[in-house]
């Protein structure tokens, strides 16, 4: 989530939780993994189009472990996604946590995550909170074991995972020059995000029953010191993390990120060549993004942000139109100017819950005419009342402890819902406009 303005077979029936306040989920979500697509749309494993119906519950941040659970136990957290009438979560991880697996850090426990991130009193005291909430665990517990029980629990409740890579160090995500923003920044080694993306999307796959899917890398956006921003670069090392995790997960949907914190992605469907830049290693070099060149062809998803932070008082016509060329091509084989169609997922889309912005400005409305006019998935930015902590380079002070997240569904202390009257007008008809 870039912030610039503050600087199975199995589970078939349960897929079909309704939320009591949104009527019910449409009914081609109660169906089947694996996803897979066909043309603009993604399909299930009965051939019915599937929509995901998200809200982002980060696990990428210092601790490495999904946010709130000193708040609430894993099993209510879960329990808000069918409340609010949603049928997927999209789940964010960093690398970082799993290089520590690979090089067997001993700061893995719960004890020594929360400590390292909050200190020695705070720490011990949130510890306390999060043993409290959720007795299953000790200090001992590691940050995968953590992450089994989510994704366990949300399986069991009928959410459907999708997971996404939002940055290489385990920090809020996004900013300029921050180092987890382009291939061979300061923190982005490419050879461990792929040996990451391999690694997790395997244990989802062989551990939580309604994993369907990942986001190769979250908002991908220039550098000054990197490989060379291009689409060139973008297509050797997407092509190539796409390859590792169709090998460790060959069921799992692919989503390939724009340029610019994914705010576009039309050359993908327009078919253009992907150039490298002139006085750089990838000089002269060109590549095209053909889906039947790779054997995931039926697994790849576009996926895009938009948030409110320009033209906020656009009319919906013009909003549409401004947007659509970002990349909805994707999803329109009726454009002479689609060379491949796509589904476009928009996988970040949000603001702040606080019962006015809504009616502030035209982007609340305007997303809503949008997804009924392209019929496309979406993930709200985002469920947490609250964060363990969050650093932010370039603010002061640059960590705060225990941040209130004014965005979120929930309230402070993960036990309602922050603004009634915004879900009413914002994400509840979201999903009515997907039925
Ligand atoms: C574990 O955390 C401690 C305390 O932050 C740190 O000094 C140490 O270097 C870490 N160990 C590893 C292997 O990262
Ligand atoms: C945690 O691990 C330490 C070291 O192995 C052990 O002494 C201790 O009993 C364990 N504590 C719990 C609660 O499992
Ligand atoms: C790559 O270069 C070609 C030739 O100049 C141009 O037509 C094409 O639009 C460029 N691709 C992108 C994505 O800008
Ligand atoms: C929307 O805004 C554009 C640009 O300001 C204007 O030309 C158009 O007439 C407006 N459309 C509607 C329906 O208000
Ligand atoms: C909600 O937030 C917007 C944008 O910051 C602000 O203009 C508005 O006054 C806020 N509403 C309330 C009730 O605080
Ligand atoms: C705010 O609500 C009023 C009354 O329903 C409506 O006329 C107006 O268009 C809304 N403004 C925006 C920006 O959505
Ligand atoms: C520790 O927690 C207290 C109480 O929530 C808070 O006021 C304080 O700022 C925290 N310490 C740090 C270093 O953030
Ligand atoms: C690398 C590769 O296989 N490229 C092929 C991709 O698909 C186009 C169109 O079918 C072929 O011309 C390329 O050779």
């Amino acid at each position: 989530m870039y912030c610039n303005i503050f600087a199975l077979g199995f589970l078939l029936s349960s897929f079909a939780f309704a939320a009591p306040s949104s009527s019910s989920i449409s009914k081609r979500t109660a169906s089947g993994l694996p996803l897979s697509t066909k043309g603009r749309d993604i399909i299930d494993a009965n051939g019915e189009v599937f929509h995901f119906m998200s809200t982002n519950w980060p696990g990428h941040q210092e601790i490495m472990i999904p946010e709130g659970l000193q708040h609430s136990s894993i099993k209510d957290i879960v329990a808000w996604f069918p409340k609010f009438g949603l049928n997927s979560v999209r789940l964010t991880f960093a690398i970082e946590m799993i290089d520590d697996i690979y090089s067997n850090n001993p700061n893995q426990t719960l004890e020594k995550s929360v400590i390292n991130a909050l200190g020695q009193t705070n720490g011990t005291r949130v510890l306390g909170q999060i043993l409290k909430k959720n007795p299953q665990f000790n200090k001992n517990t590691t940050r995968l074991q953590v992450w089994d029980a989510v994704g366990r629990e949300l399986s069991k409740q009928g959410v459907i995972i999708h997971l996404d890579n939002h940055v290489s160090k385990a920090f809020w995500c996004c900013g300029d020059d921050d180092g987890n923003g382009w291939f061979g920044e300061k923190y982005f080694d490419v050879e461990k995000w792929k040996r990451g993306l391999a690694f997790f999307t395997k244990h989802a796959k062989n551990n939580w029953p309604t994993f369907s899917s990942v986001g190769l890398r979250n908002e991908l956006r220039g550098a000054k010191v990197s490989e060379p921003v291009d689409w060139y670069t973008w297509y050797v090392h997407m092509t190539s993390a796409a390859d590792a995790v169709h090998k460790a997960a060959p069921d799992a949907l692919l989503f390939f990120s724009g340029l610019s914190y994914d705010t576009y992605i039309d050359p993908i469907p327009l078919g253009k060549a992907l150039n490298g830049t002139s006085g750089t290693p990838t000089a002269g070099k060109t590549a095209r993004f053909v889906p039947s060149n790779f054997s995931w062809e039926n697994k790849i998803v576009l996926e895009i942000h938009k948030y409110d932070f320009e033209a906020t008082q656009d009319n919906c016509t013009t909003f549409k139109s401004k947007w659509y060329q970002k990349g909805f091509q994707a999803v329109n084989p009726n454009d002479p100017a689609t060379q491949y169609t796509f589904p476009m997922v928009i996988s970040e889309w949000g603001f702040i819950q606080n019962g006015t912005y809504w009616n502030q400005t035209t982007y609340a409305s305007c997303l809503i005419e949008m997804v009924k006019e392209y019929q496309v998935s979406w993930q709200h930015w985002e469920l947490s009342g609250s964060f363990y902590l969050q650093t932010r380079p370039n603010r002061t002070p640059e960590t705060i402890q225990g941040l209130e997240e004014a965005w979120g569904l929930l309230n402070y202390n993960w036990n309602g819902i922050r603004s009634p009257i915004t879900l009413d007008n914002s994400l509840y008809k979201m999903i009515d406009a997907l039925k």
